[in-house]
Order: C-alpha cells, then structure tokens, then sequence
C-alpha cells in the first residue's frame, strides 16, 4: 500500500485544497493529511477562522482523505515519514523545493497549485459584500 502525506492549514476549505487532496490521493492508495494546529498557525502567522478540531473534521468528511493527524512543528515531517510509513510528500508548487530535504525519507512531489483561489480571497471577496 502506497502512503501519502500532506500538510496544511485547510482554513474555509475550497477547490484549491480538494484539488490538491484528490491529486495527493490518486498517486497513492492512502492519503494522511496533517493539518495545522490552532498554536502552529500562530507560528505560521495565520488566524485560520474554523478551528484545529473543525478542521479536522472537515477534512475527515472528503473522501479522498483517510487519516488527519495534527501539525504542530515545522520540525515533524520526518519522524511523523518514519513513523506512518510515508511512500511519497506531496504539497502545492508555492512549496516547490523547500521540503526536498525529506528525499532522504521518501519521494517529494510538488503539485501546481490550483489559480485563482485562496482562502485569503475567500475572505476578501466576502468582507466586500
Ligand atoms: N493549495 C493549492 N492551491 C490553492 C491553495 C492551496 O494547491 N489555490 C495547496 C497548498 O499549496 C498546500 C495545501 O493546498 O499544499 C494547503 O494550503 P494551506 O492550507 O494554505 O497550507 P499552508 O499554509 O501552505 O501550510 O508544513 C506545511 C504547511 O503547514 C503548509
């Protein structure tokens, strides 16, 4: 079984992020998604609006996704490779080379991030109504 790992903040979840899922899956058999806790965005500096456990739950109701870990550090990627047996990291492009530190671990791919759509424009076209 072909193991898969990405990782995010899936704040107001849209087409970018379902993109990126379904992409993630299809090169795989299993897809774990480690999503940014409520601290860790704050180290990100982003205010995500749902919160770690909504999120989660969110992300756990689209079926391309079969396991939601928390991502707490930028410091896990490789013990959490080690420790669910990851064949394969997938992020969007925006990340292009900054993860292929892990190619020691496991295949890396970056993905072209889906145009057009961000949840920071989700918020902006909405506080513009
Ligand atoms: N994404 C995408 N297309 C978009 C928007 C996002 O493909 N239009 C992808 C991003 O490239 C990322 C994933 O969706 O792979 C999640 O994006 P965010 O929730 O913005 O996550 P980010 O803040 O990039 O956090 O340790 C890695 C970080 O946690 C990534």
């Amino acid at each position: 079984m072909k193991k898969v790992i990405t990782y995010g903040t899936f704040d107001l979840i849209h087409m970018g992020h379902i993109n990126i899922l379904r992409r993630a899956k299809a090169l795989g058999d299993h897809l774990t998604v480690a999503v940014s806790s409520d601290d860790f965005n704050t180290l990100k500096h982003k205010q995500a609006y749902y919160s770690y456990e909504q999120r989660k739950e969110i992300l756990e109701a689209i079926r391309f996704v079969d396991e939601v870990i928390p991502e707490c550090s930028w410091d896990q990627k490789i013990e959490d490779i080690k420790k669910y047996d990851i064949d394969l990291f997938v992020m969007g492009g925006d990340w292009e080379g900054e993860f292929d530190f892990l190619e020691d671990y496991c295949e890396v791919r970056y993905l072209p991030r889906t145009r057009g759509i961000s949840t920071t424009k989700t918020k902006e076209d909405l506080s513009h109504r």
